[in-house]
């Protein structure tokens, strides 16, 4: 009997022991910022902060002072990874989703959200933030406008993201309906996160969006997102013409842009981190 259960435990302990090695091997490796800084110097600029390399292709005299507003340091950006990072003393995981608003779970913690059209690139973008918990699942739905559900996952004590329901085909009803509620209501919501394709900009179904940011008052910061898709050129035409957006029509949108890619980790540190910051985990002092 007693060599039986020790026959067992072993085997469990080697189980355990493997499924945490394969766990770790398939991670991407520039999933980690550690793997990032040990790059060249040009590589992990772009890596880390797309739109300053983009500077290098703009004739002088634009004004790119939106580019850096909020700069940190490498250690910060470091720093803040832990947080997306699993431990036993904090979990990162999928926690509840909900179809009405008093479906809603309960948290006080900081919340952001991510908005954005069907197929915009939201749920990728959510399993590249969370690519070092790779057992968090993102349901990537198949069909656009499929997801009606708000999704919450739980990081840890620290805060909380939410992946709101596409809108655009087909969803407008569902989407202003839910959403409205949520954003109107939710008083621990910190920060939405407004994802536009990198390669189309803003569209016409994005004004639903940024309309009810607007009238709400809802503090959001638009996202680019698939930056690998669009040729230098159009990404920088694009940038300046969010930019110039955000500063002629917009009352609370957050100047800087965020252009990520969620296959090559383009912008994904500095988004980590900028999250950190805007739930109140990092105690940044220099943006
Ligand atoms: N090239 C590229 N494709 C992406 C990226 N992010 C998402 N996609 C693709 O865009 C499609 C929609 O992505 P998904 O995350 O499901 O969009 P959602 O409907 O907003 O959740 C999928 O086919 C993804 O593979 C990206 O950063 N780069
Ligand atoms: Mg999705």
């Amino acid at each position: 009997m007693f060599y039986l259960q020790k026959t067992r435990k072993l085997f469990e302990a080697n189980w355990l022991l493997r499924r945490y090695a394969a766990t770790w091997k398939s991670l991407p490796e520039k999933a980690s910022f550690a793997n990032i800084l040990r790059m060249d110097h040009k590589t992990l600029t772009k890596l880390t902060f797309p739109l300053q390399d983009l500077e290098r292709y703009l004739v002088s005299g634009v004004n790119t002072e939106n580019f850096r507003i909020f700069n940190p340091s490498l250690d910060y950006i470091q720093w803040a990874e832990l947080l997306f990072r699993p431990s036993k003393d904090h979990a990162i995981d999928y926690f509840s989703s909900a179809i009405r608003m008093d479906h809603v779970p309960l948290l006080s913690q900081p919340e952001v959200c991510f908005m954005g059209r069907s197929n915009v690139g939201k749920s990728c973008l959510i399993k590249a933030l969370f690519s070092l918990a790779p057992e968090v699942e993102v349901r990537v739905s198949k069909t656009p406008g499929h997801t009606k559900k708000l999704n919450f996952f739980k990081v840890g004590k620290c805060f909380t993201l939410v992946d709101m329901p596409g809108y655009g085909y087909r969803a407008p009803e569902d989407f202003t309906e839910m959403v409205e509620a949520y954003l109107q209501e939710r008083k621990n919501l910190k920060r939405t996160f407004l994802l536009v394709d990198g390669v189309t900009g803003i569209q016409e179904a994005d004004n639903i969006a940024i309309d009810m940011l607007e009238e709400f008052g809802i503090p959001y910061v638009f996202v680019l997102t698939k930056i690998d898709k669009a040729s230098k050129g159009l990404l920088l035409k694009n940038v300046l013409a969010i930019q110039d957006f955000v500063e002629q029509r917009t009352q609370g949108c957050f100047p800087q842009l965020f252009p990520v890619s969620s296959i090559e980790y383009f912008g994904i540190h500095l988004l980590r981190c900028f999250i950190a910051h805007v739930t109140g985990n990092l105690p940044i002092t220099e943006t």
